[in-house]
């Protein structure tokens, strides 16, 4: 009995979660390093030259970014609190925080394929826990400090200049799950990254105490390039994977998928391997043109012997260089999404509008006020409300939401609480929706010059 007792202590004391550690602090050294001292490592230049990390951001950078977010709030803001737009369902909200933040790299994918080792590598540290395991736990969060630092997820969430504050939404739960990592590297100064958990299959939504695809879905929206990493010993596709993929539809430009550790198989097997890579994920991308994938091994150990080395090494570079192009597009996404959003605004605005309009002029003082009002939002194609919209300011019917949306809309925001948009002219100033037109179709287009000959200005600098 007592050598059971002794047997149970010792493996509790040995197992690598003996006292609840948090499993991604990053003091805690990679056991599975040990296994690697026998490798060498690779030389790193390549790196360093293609994403040309002591390069500082032109002054005219942030200039561009000040004047991006002066058009947000002057322009956008206005039109957003005027018709409650944060109160949509499903919305793609923005802040002054996301508008300034860093471009942000996802690394997503099955566990253990290496994604916590390949942004170890980009990085130069080993700081990031990997294992052989399932290791990382948290959605982390990899940014730019003076000085190491791990700052918790309610305290990334409370600071709005970070733009991750609509993530308190996800709960205290999700909040334990989510955590930054600061480190004083130079490319964090220009691009910040996401590890993520990895998808386990058959792990059910609940055991993991919050709405992991939601979380994951707000990342998706949000990030300019998104890594999904695969271990070529292990491609199982399944339900889990198949969720991921329905949620990256419409960002399939900005996928790469990574067929990882590559030398660590033959290379007819390989080639085996891509084929069944392309076979299980075709059905989940519903683009004619397939994503990228990049075959190489990312992690800073040299290639195996009598592996296609020269091959990995093209593709690491290539990858890179994607990576480096995303850092040095920026501006032009910045400018892109403030865009959408004002175009989304602006959808927001007309059908609110057009709402109003209708119940203005169905209403009668002989009926009920609210039996009009349900009717509205019952059949609005009986009062050809999406329609008219549409047809008179010229937007594509894919762009418009659906009708189920304003139902839930005007549950909680009463139809007159709003004033038609003919009513938000000021005395001394243009209409809110005449500025809103005014920024897409002049103020954002002549940002995205400046932002342009600003590019092509340091490109040419480079080439000298
Ligand atoms: N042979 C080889 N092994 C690798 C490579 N990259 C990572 N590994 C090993 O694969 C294991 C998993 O690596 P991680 O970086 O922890 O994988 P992960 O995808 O972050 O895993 P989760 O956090 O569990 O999702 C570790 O033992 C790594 O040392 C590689 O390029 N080649
Ligand atoms: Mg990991």
């Amino acid at each position: 009995m007592n050598n059971l007792l002794i047997f149970l202590l010792l493996a509790l004391i040995i197992s690598p979660n003996y006292g609840g550690r948090n499993q991604n602090e990053f003091e805690e050294p990679d056991q599975s390093q040990h296994s690697h001292d026998s490798l060498h490592l690779r030389q790193r230049d390549h790196i360093h030259r293609t994403l040309r990390y002591d390069r500082p951001n032109p002054a005219t950078h942030n200039q561009i970014l000040e004047q991006l977010v002066d058009v947000y709030q002057r322009t956008i803001q206005p039109l957003e609190d005027a018709y409650h737009y944060n109160d949509l369902p499903e919305r793609n909200d923005l802040s002054v925080g996301q508008i300034k933040a860093n471009p942000l790299v996802l690394f997503l994918g099955p566990w253990s394929t290496g994604k916590t080792t390949m942004l170890n590598y980009i990085l130069d540290t080993d700081i990031l826990r990997t294992g052989a395991e399932p290791t990382t736990s948290e959605f982390t969060i990899v940014s730019y400090d003076e000085k190491k630092k791990s700052t918790e997820g309610v305290v990334l969430v409370s600071d709005k200049s970070k733009g991750l504050d609509a993530l308190e939404k996800y709960g205290q739960n999700f909040l334990e799950r989510f955590t930054g990592v600061g480190l004083p590297h130079p490319l964090l100064r220009r691009v910040t990254f996401l590890d993520t958990p990895g998808i386990i299959e058959n792990r059910k939504q609940q055991e993991r105490g919050y709405p992991f695809n939601k979380v994951v879905k707000w990342f998706i929206d949000r990030a300019q390039l998104i890594l999904i990493v695969f271990d070529p010993t292990k491609l199982d596709v399944g339900l889990e994977l198949e969720t991921l993929f329905k949620q990256l539809k419409g960002k399939e430009s900005q996928i790469r998928l990574i067929l990882n550790k590559a030398d660590s198989i033959a290379t007819q097997e390989l080639m085996r391997v891509y084929g069944a890579l392309f076979w299980s994920l075709a059905p989940l991308i519903n683009v004619t043109e397939p994503p990228r994938v990049y075959t190489g091994s990312f992690w800073p150990y040299e290639y195996k012997f009598n592996s296609n080395s020269a091959l990995f090494k093209q593709e690491e570079a290539s990858l890179l260089q994607d990576l480096n192009d995303v850092i040095e597009n920026r501006l032009e996404n910045k400018i892109a999404l403030v865009r959408q959003h004002a175009t989304r605004v602006r959808i927001h605005a007309l059908l609110v509008d057009e709402y109003l309009g209708k119940l203005n002029k169905q209403w009668t003082f002989l009926d009920n006020q609210e039996n009009v009002i349900d009717k509205l939002l019952q059949s609005p194609s009986e009062f050809n409300i999406f329609k008219g919209v549409q047809t008179k300011n010229n937007i594509s019917p894919f762009d418009l939401p659906s009708p189920s949306v304003y139902r839930d809309f005007f549950s909680n925001n009463h139809m007159t609480d709003f004033k038609p948009l003919s009513q938000h002219c000021g005395y001394f100033s243009s209409c809110l929706m005449d500025q809103l037109d005014e920024a897409i179709s002049t103020k954002l287009p002549a940002l995205l010059a400046q932002a342009n000959k600003q590019k092509h200005f340091s490109e040419s600098r480079d080439e000298l």
